[in-house]
């Protein structure tokens, strides 16, 4: 099969009112989001099922999405990537979405929890030695923050980083580590002063994945989601050297991490957006062929009412994020609003999933059908990037913070 190449650079210059820094050219905005569903479709797909019994993305797969420059899409392009503003970047997630999420796992850290860290705090000499290998996924990135005891209570990390001479060194064990097994470059939040318990005392570093003193732990098995892969990741007497601390600032890694969690988590609802919208269209299909009571089950109500609160939930999720990727793009803070899209959509999926297995019936049991194994896939949105109870925690403190001021 024939590559597809993205042969669209977006403009450097915006061009669209009014909101200049959001969508720049909606012409070429619409190629590249029509270049990246057709991807989807024809080539994505068809794999789903093979990715899913090998737990493996196929070469020839991987290679095309580096030629497309999937691992790229948000990074700036004098870095190497296509640049996408966050609005940009929801609409490309909403047709990523619309396969199984094991694809979009591969290239995600690379845009985002991978690459974010340095393009948000770095210095510019941190971004031009590391970033552009990121964009073209001759590197994959990993984002180190929860550790065995440490998961949702982010700033309380462990792994230690002690000063010595023009070096940390660096023990402790990263948990859960999305392409742990594949990265050869991470971010490791760990901590640098002891005496400060919260995240005041982290620090966050770029670790080059060959650095003696780093293993890796056995891939994890999980529920779903096959393809995509997690494991430790154990620093043992890791020696990296001070000028790779991101932005040269100790004690300033845990709110490097909550910014690019903040990105990620409007990431991670788009792709819960493109799934729902993907699960309709099996259900409605599905509906739309089997028949029961002598017509398609889509003409019976009970049916409508499935599908008509997913699209509704389904929209609704949309509207959400692609409001708050605006509001990003014109530089507000969107720590709340991200939160309310995470929350949101990733309960929805699972709401939508639920329903979609409900409206196959029988065959929604059965691993014949992809909605049998989307219900599996759908369940980790609500934990990763920060629980759904996470979300309910940010989204109070914020209202919270915010009535005090007024
Ligand atoms: N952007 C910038 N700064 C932020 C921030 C954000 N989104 N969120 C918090 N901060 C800052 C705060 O302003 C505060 O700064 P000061 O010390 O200067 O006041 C500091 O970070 C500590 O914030 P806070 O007191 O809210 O931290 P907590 O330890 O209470 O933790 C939660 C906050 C629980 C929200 C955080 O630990 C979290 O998001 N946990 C989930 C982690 C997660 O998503 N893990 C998933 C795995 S990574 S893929």
């Amino acid at each position: 099969m024939q590559v597809i190449r993205l042969a669209v650079t977006l403009p450097k210059e915006p061009i669209l009112p009014p909101d200049p820094t959001m969508i720049r050219d909606a012409e070429i905005l619409s190629q590249l989001t029509d270049t990246i569903a057709r991807f989807v479709r024809e080539r994505l797909v068809p794999a789903e099922q093979h990715v899913a019994e090998t737990d493996t993305i196929p070469e020839d797969i991987v290679a095309d999405m580096k030629a497309m420059g999937l691992f790229g899409l948000s990074i700036p392009e004098q870095y190497g990537g296509l640049g996408l503003t966050m609005e940009e970047e929801v609409l490309v997630a909403f047709e990523l979405g619309r396969t199984s999420p094991a694809f979009r796992s591969l290239m995600g850290t690379n845009n985002g929890i991978g690459a974010q860290g340095i393009l948000i705090d770095g210095t510019e000499e941190q971004k031009q030695k590391y970033v552009p290998a990121l964009a073209t996924g001759e590197v994959i990135g990993a984002f180190c923050l929860t550790e065995p005891d440490v998961g949702s209570d982010s700033g309380a990390v462990k792994t230690r980083a002690q000063r010595e001479g023009d070096h940390y060194i660096l023990n402790g064990t990263k948990r859960y580590i999305t392409n742990g097994p594949h990265a050869g470059l991470f971010t490791v939040m760990a901590r640098t002063d002891p005496e400060i318990q919260g995240g005041g005392g982290v620090t966050a570093f770029i670790v080059e994945g060959d650095t003696p003193g780093i293993s890796r732990g056995k891939a994890d098995v999980k529920m779903g989601q096959k393809g995509a892969h997690t494991c430790d990741i154990i620093f043992d007497n890791c020696r990296v050297p001070a000028e790779n601390i991101i932005g040269g600032k100790e004690g300033v890694g845990f709110k490097t991490a909550m910014k690019v969690l903040d990105r990620g988590r409007l990431h991670i609802s788009a792709i819960c957006v493109g799934v729902a919208t993907r699960l309709i269209e099996d259900a409605v299909n599905f509906a739309a062929e089997r028949k029961q009571f002598g017509k398609p089950i889509i003409e019976h109500q009970l049916i409508q009412a499935m599908l008509a609160d997913s699209r509704a939930e389904m929209f609704a999720g949309r509207s959400m994020v692609l409001e708050a990727a605006r509001s990003k793009d014109r530089g507000e803070k969107v720590s709340l609003d991200a939160s309310c899209c995470k929350l949101f959509c990733s309960e929805m999926v699972g709401r939508v999933a639920d329903r979609a297995v409900q409206i196959h019936g029988g065959a929604g049991y059965m691993a014949d059908y992809a909605v049998e194994r989307f219900y599996r896939d759908v369940r980790l949105f609500r934990i990763y990037e920060g629980t759904t109870q996470i979300q309910q925690i940010v989204i109070a403190r914020e209202l919270a913070r915010q009535a005090a001021q007024s």
